[in-house]
């Protein structure tokens, strides 16, 4: 993420506070940020508040550094992002909802893209009435946090939802289905630390009972032991299992393809048009309708976050998180693999490899087998970049150490009393 691609957006005040220009933003994200705000606050609970964040905010508070305590200490309310444009955020929270930025102590700390707060963060805002804004000073630790790694040759991870619950993993069943691209949902939402829930959309295209039967069938052996829910955002079909899985205070992230009827979703359980929609091309590819994330309260009380759609689904170790997605995703393959002949197999030509033999007998896709290699060598480049930087950071750390060591010689051979 580069923070600077729109500097005149930004200037720092005398308390050190970011202030962000609202009037230069381009007018849809202007009228993102400022949808209306809520006429009274919410109750924490309604935005998916417990007993454990509630002790999270305890250890959190009880660990602030006295400065910081000391200054805003007794104002300092949870609130949640529902919507983040750049490093400004839409915050909600017993006093409504606020606009809120970073402040200097916080952004300081926050040496990583992934440390700024994003949607579905618990964040703790010190409230500026007179402003109507709020400043955050600081992001609860995560429960969850739905990332990839960002689209092109760049290693980095982007975030993509906080504090999720449940991801529901959104394709059509249509030209998008993919069970490959299934299993590599799947495989970050188990890395996320939120349980995949697949959502197979239009079912209302697809006319033979049996064909839905197939696409079910499929779904559920890309992702074994995942629920699968076949729906119509049109008809209605299949709506009220899904519903019935939003249970109140429960954080659901939409993911997927752009085009797979997200957003469309999102619409259906809120029962209003408040996320925009738009037809797919004629090759059944979406475009791009959605192009920011939000967090959104359902009737029933559960949370929604929409988010744009992706093309590309690449693997982050984020947060040492070394591949444990990966074994979840592929539990069938990894209990073959306790059976192979060598410990260390590679199950591409050993003798008495227990997956080949399943392929042989037609036990397992050979597709499933060797999109299960290829991520598993994503996993591992993505480390090997991420342990890369990690010796880079320590090696400069390192001169940085020396320098100032050196530096504190020659001032102390300068000062020595002759
Ligand atoms: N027939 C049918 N069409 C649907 C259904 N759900 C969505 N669609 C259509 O699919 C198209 C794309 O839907 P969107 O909701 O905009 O898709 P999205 O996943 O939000 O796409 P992005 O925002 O681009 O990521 C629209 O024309 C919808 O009307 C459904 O259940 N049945
Ligand atoms: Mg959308
Ligand atoms: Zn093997």
């Amino acid at each position: 993420m580069n923070h600077n691609d729109q500097p005149q957006v930004y200037h720092l005040d005398k308390q050190d506070k970011v202030e962000v220009d609202i009037n230069v933003m381009p007018q849809a994200e202007q009228e993102n940020i400022l949808a209306p705000p809520a006429a009274q606050g919410f109750s924490l609970e309604s935005l998916g508040w417990d007993e454990r964040w509630s002790e999270a905010w305890t250890t959190w508070k009880d660990a602030l550094p006295e400065a910081v305590a000391r200054r805003f200490g007794n104002s300092l309310v949870p609130g949640r992002v529902a919507f983040a444009h750049k490093h400004l955020y839409r915050v909600m929270g017993e006093g409504g909802e606020s606009l809120a930025e970073p402040s200097g102590q916080a952004r300081a700390a926050m040496l990583e893209p992934s440390d700024w707060p994003c949607v579905g963060d618990w964040v703790a805002i010190a409230p500026r009435p007179d402003e109507g804004r709020a400043t955050i000073v600081g992001v609860l630790p995560r429960r969850s946090l739905f990332a990839r790694k960002v689209a092109g040759d760049r290693r980095d991870a982007q975030v993509v939802a906080a504090n999720a619950d449940v991801a529901l993993l959104v394709t059509s069943m249509t030209q998008d289905f993919e069970p490959r691209r299934l299993e590599r949902y799947a495989a970050l939402a188990y890395d996320s630390g939120a349980t995949p829930v697949i959502v197979l959309t239009k079912a209302d295209q697809v006319a033979d009972p049996a064909e839905l039967a197939t696409f079910t069938a499929e779904a559920m052996s890309a992702v074994p032991g995942c629920e699968v829910y076949p729906v119509s955002a049109h008809t209605g079909e299949g709506m009220s299992a899904l519903q019935a899985l939003l249970a109140p205070g429960i954080t659901c992230v939409l993911v997927g393809s752009s085009g797979v009827g997200k957003s469309t979703l999102a619409n259906a359980l809120t029962g209003t048009a408040s996320m925009e929609t738009q037809a797919t091309r004629e090759d059944g590819k979406g475009r791009h309708t959605t192009t920011h994330r939000e967090l959104i309260l359902l009737p029933n009380g559960a949370l929604l976050l929409d988010t744009p759609g992706m093309r590309e689904v690449g693997v982050v170790t984020l947060g040492g998180n070394d591949g444990h997605g990966l074994s979840h995703a592929f539990e069938d393959i990894e209990r073959l693999a306790a059976s192979c002949r060598f410990q260390d197999c590679t199950h591409q030509h050993e003798p008495g490899c227990a997956i080949l033999q399943a392929i042989i007998d037609g036990e397992l896709d050979a597709s499933r087998h060797r999109s299960y290699l290829k991520l598993q060598r994503e996993y591992a480049y993505m480390k090997r970049s991420e342990d890369e930087k990690a010796r880079q950071q320590h090696q400069q750390a390192n001169k940085q150490r020396t320098k100032a060591y050196n530096a504190m010689l020659r001032d102390r051979r300068r000062h020595k009393p002759k």
